[in-house]
């Protein structure tokens, strides 16, 4: 099936790539799906000459609800033109809110009397954007261009399609999350997993726990000076995200990977002693003193705080390398944590070693492919949780590409874009299926990262690789004509000022670029 497929997709790759020779007045005319990322579920060319004029005067129609999103297409095309679109009636871009797409679906016609865009949801709008965002001519000298008639139909394989961000090794401000936010966006990603405490900080405001940002936000691995977001920062990423149609995910990983906390309230710690901030990378040694009231007090007044600041679904309470405490108290801590999770209305996410403990119904389940636990993904399973999948040697961001990587690490192997690409999510674990997997998630992890140039190194190519394997049929996936397609973003990135990792397995400009 995949090699039958694989030859009609390059055969239209083909095509679009000789029609995108026969260039016509202006821009070329390019006959698309050769650059998309992802790739949609069906791209069906038009006949040859079904071509639409892109106006720089073009009009964009769209229904009072999908404003938001029709601000996102505007922009996209005045960056495409060098001229802001106008809204208003009769436009020759059209966005509807139709049933039959489901809930992230959408179709794309793009043709000689204008372009529709059809969706159930202002979701699927949002995606539907975009898909034609890449496909929109990049001829910003003002005149028309031509953009090749098309047809797509399009909806997601997975739901929890998540890219996760380490602010607690080393801080970044609001202003780089948007940024990662942006970028995600633009590759129809939908969870962003704020990893936002650790032994190395503590990064969100608690109220009536000052100390927790006072100090346990005050540094950062290597000594430097840390910070945290106030609830009116953390407000604002999650309306920056909710623009993009991103749900945050907040971790407060507990019990263990606590110093932080540990730090900040001396009562947290089982001999009463506050422990000293930590600037190192080691991890495992640290726990919360579970059991005692105080720290029942504190699970409960974090828990509580974080699920009334976001209005998402989801609380992450971490469970990650706890090598302090017995399996008892352990799962007692797990189980303690989930109820408070669940009477605040929320579900509960944590790392996969949660399997042990008995889980409640719509509990998710993170599999990072952990170096010492036995695998209690299927124990999670079993009674009924869902997985994100977050495999180490193919989706940890922060794994060195290869030996010459200027950040990373690389305990779980050098991880090139292929090893990011080429897998399958229902084929990964043994008892763990296509209907038990909720989805993908990219973790970057920041112990060696300072800055957002190097997130992006990291990021860039791997990130969009995983938006495809989150979001395209594995029967319409394959790697050589995935980098073919990828080749053809670099000038986009560039643009964007992406610092991307120029990765030898990309065939870097052999496609014809996304712009002009
Ligand atoms: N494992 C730790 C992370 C981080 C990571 C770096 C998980 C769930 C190694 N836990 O991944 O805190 O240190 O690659």
């Amino acid at each position: 099936m995949v090699k039958r497929w694989s030859t009609v997709r390059l055969t239209l790759a083909a095509v679009l790539v000789w029609a995108g020779g026969m260039t016509g007045c202006g821009a070329d005319v390019r006959v698309e799906g050769a650059a998309l990322v992802p790739l949609p579920a069906s791209v069906v060319p038009a006949a040859e000459g079904e071509d639409f004029t892109l106006e720089p005067a073009v009009v964009i129609t769209a229904p009072g609800e999908a404003a938001g999103v029709a601000e996102h297409l505007a922009l996209a095309v005045q960056e495409a033109t060098g001229q802001r679109p106008q809204a208003g009636p009769d436009g020759a871009i059209r966005l509807a809110l139709t049933p039959g797409a489901g809930a992230e679906g959408y179709e794309l016609v793009v043709g000689p009397d204008g372009v529709d865009l059809r969706a159930e949801t202002t979701a699927g709008l949002f995606y539907g954007v975009q898909t034609l965002r890449q496909l929109l001519p990049q001829a910003r000298d003002g005149g028309p261009s031509r953009m090749a008639g098309v047809r797509i139909t399009d909806r997601p394989r997975f739901a929890w399609r998540g890219a996760m961000l380490d602010v607690a090794r080393h801080f970044r401000p609001v202003a780089d999350v948007k940024r990662y936010l942006d970028l995600m966006a633009a590759y129809k990603l939908n969870v962003l997993h704020l990893h936002l405490t650790d032994d190395q900080g503590w990064r969100l405001a608690i109220a009536g726990r000052p100390e927790l940002t006072r100090i346990g936000g005050s540094t950062q691995v290597g000594g430097g000076p840390g910070g945290f977001y106030t609830a009116d920062d953390y407000r604002e990423l999650v309306k920056y995200a909710s623009d993009r149609f991103i749900d945050i995910v907040p971790e407060i990983d507990m019990p263990g990977h606590t110093n932080a906390a540990l730090a900040s309230y001396a009562e947290l710690n089982c001999d009463g002693r506050a422990r000293e901030p930590y600037t190192g990378i080691e991890v495992g040694f640290s726990t919360l003193c579970v059991g005692s009231a105080a720290t029942d007090r504190f699970v409960s007044d974090v828990i509580a705080e974080v699920a009334r600041l976001t209005p998402g679904d989801y609380v992450h309470i971490g469970g990650d390398e706890v090598r302090e405490l017995s399996e008892a108290d352990y799962t007692r801590f797990v189980e303690r944590a989930q109820e408070l999770v669940v009477r605040a209305g929320k579900r509960m996410v944590a790392w996969q070693e949660v399997g042990k403990a008995r889980l409640a119904p719509g509990s998710v389940v993170q599999y990072w492919q952990t170096r010492e636990e036995p695998d209690d993904v299927v124990n999670a399973v079993r009674q009924g949780a869902k997985v994100v999948l977050s495999p180490a040697s193919r989706v940890y961001l922060d794994m060195k590409y290869d030996s010459d990587s200027r950040v990373g690490q690389q305990w779980a192997g050098l991880v090139e874009v292929e090893d990011s690409y080429d897998w399958d999510p229902a084929a990964l674990l043994p008892g763990v299926g296509e209907a038990a997997v909720l989805g993908v998630e990219a973790p970057l992890w920041t112990e060696t990262v300072t800055n957002i140039d190097d997130l992006e190194y990291l990021a860039f190519p791997r990130l969009p690789a995983v938006a495809e394997v989150a979001w395209t049929p594995q029967k319409s996936r394959d790697f050589e004509v995935f980098a073919s397609r990828l080749a053809g973003h670099a000038e986009m990135w560039r643009r964007w000022g992406v610092d991307f990792h120029e990765s030898p397995q990309i065939p870097w400009g052999t496609t014809d670029p996304l712009t002009r």
